[in-house]
C-alpha cells in the first residue's frame, strides 16, 4: 500500500517536471524569429493603429519586432532597411513611402537572403523578385467607391452638376496614385461631375487645413464636394469650411477614406458624408506571412483585406469602435 503511493508520488513528481521542461527546452530549441519592419512616419490615425497593431500582433504571435520609424523621409525609411539588413532580422517587412527608388536597397536584402514584404503601400521595379509579397487595400477600388457615393447622392439630391476639389495624399505614393484613378474613371461616366481643381495634401491635417483654404479662396461657393484622400486632411479641411461661412456635410459634401474614429465620429454628425474604409489592421497577415518566409513556403503575392464604406444613408448607430 505504502510502495504504491510513493509510486504514485514520483510518477505525478515525474509528470509534473515535464511538463514544466517542456516548453523550456522548445524555446531553447526554437529561436524567436526576428521581424525587422520599417515604418514610414506617423503622419495619421491610420499610420499609428497599423504600428500599434503590428506591436500588438507580433507579441501575440511571439515574434520578436524590430520597428524603425522614418518620419516621413524616403532617405531615413533606406537607412533603416540597411540597419535591418545589418542586424540579420530574418525577414524585412516595410511601407514604402513613396513608389520609386527602392531597388538599391532591396538588392542588398536579397543579397543577404532576407525575404522583403510589403506592407500598406507598394514600390514600382522591374524586378518583380525584390519582394516576395503585399499585403495592402485595394486602393484603386476605394477611389471606386469614393466617386459611387458622390453619383448616388448626385442622384438622391436631384443636381446637375457637382464641382469637386481633389485633396490628394502625398505624392508618387500608391494610395494617392491608385485613389486618384479609381475616383477619376468613375466619375469619367457621369456628366454631371466636373473636377475644379486637385491638389497635394501630403496625407496631413496641417496641409488640408492648407489647401482648403486656398481652394475657397479661388473657386468660393462654387465648391460642392471635396474627395479628400484621408481622414486626416478631411478634418484639416472642416474648420476651414465652417470659417467661409459654410456648412460643411451640406454646402460641401465631404469625402473621405480610412475610417478612423474620430472622423466616424463627424460623420455621425453630420459633417462627413461619406467615409471609404482603409484598414490599418494588416498585422496578423503580415505575422502569418513572417513565418511562411522563415519557413521557406510560398507567399501570396498581393492580400487586400475586406473593407466598407460608411455614409450618411447608414445607421452608424451600432458601429463597433473602430481601434484606431
Ligand atoms: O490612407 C493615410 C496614411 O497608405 C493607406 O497613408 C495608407 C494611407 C492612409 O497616412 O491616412
Amino acid at each position: 500500500m505504502r510502495k504504491g503511493f510513493v509510486r504514485l508520488l514520483l510518477l505525478a513528481a515525474c509528470l509534473l517536471g515535464l511538463t514544466a521542461c517542456a516548453p523550456k527546452q522548445d524555446a531553447a530549441e526554437t529561436p524567436r524569429l526576428l521581424l525587422g519592419f520599417s515604418q514610414l512616419g506617423s503622419e495619421s490615425s491610420y499610420r499609428i493603429g497599423n504600428t500599434r497593431d503590428i506591436e500588438a500582433q507580433a507579441e501575440a504571435y511571439g515574434i520578436s519586432l524590430m520597428m524603425k520609424n522614418a518620419n516621413q523621409k524616403q532617405e531615413n525609411q533606406i537607412a533603416d532597411i540597411r540597419s535591418l539588413i545589418a542586424y540579420r532580422v530574418d525577414v524585412i517587412a516595410f511601407s514604402p513611402i513613396v513608389e520609386d527608388g527602392w531597388d538599391t536597397v532591396l538588392i542588398e536584402a536579397k543579397r543577404a537572403g532576407i525575404p522583403v514584404v510589403l506592407v500598406d503601400r507598394t514600390i514600382n521595379t522591374k524586378d518583380e523578385s525584390l519582394y516576395a509579397g503585399l499585403i495592402g487595400s485595394d486602393f484603386y477600388r476605394e477611389g471606386v467607391m469614393a466617386a459611387e457615393y458622390l453619383i448616388r447622392k448626385a442622384d438622391r439630391l436631384g443636381r446637375e452638376q457637382i464641382n469637386i476639389v481633389e485633396i490628394r495624399g502625398t505624392e508618387n505614393s500608391t494610395p494617392m496614385k491608385q485613389r486618384q484613378q479609381g475616383f477619376m474613371d468613375t466619375i469619367a461616366g457621369d456628366r454631371r461631375m466636373h473636377l475644379l481643381s486637385s491638389v497635394d495634401g501630403d496625407f496631413l491635417r496641417s496641409r488640408g487645413a492648407e489647401c482648403m483654404r486656398d481652394l475657397l479662396k479661388t473657386y468660393g461657393r462654387q465648391i460642392d464636394a471635396v474627395f479628400s484622400h484621408n481622414d486626416e486632411m478631411t478634418i484639416g479641411a472642416l474648420p476651414e469650411i465652417e470659417k467661409a461661412g459654410m456648412v460643411p456635410g451640406k454646402d460641401i459634401l465631404l469625402i473621405s477614406i480610412d475610417g478612423g474614429q474620430d472622423a466616424i465620429d463627424i460623420l455621425k454628425e453630420g459633417k462627413i458624408n461619406c467615409i471609404v474604409e482603409c484598414t490599418p489592421k494588416l498585422g496578423s497577415i503580415l505575422m502569418e506571412t513572417a513565418v511562411r518566409l522563415k519557413n521557406g513556403e510560398p507567399v501570396e503575392r498581393v492580400i487586400h483585406p475586406e473593407e466598407q464604406v460608411f455614409t450618411d444613408e447608414d445607421d452608424l448607430s451600432h458601429l463597433a469602435p473602430r481601434g484606431y
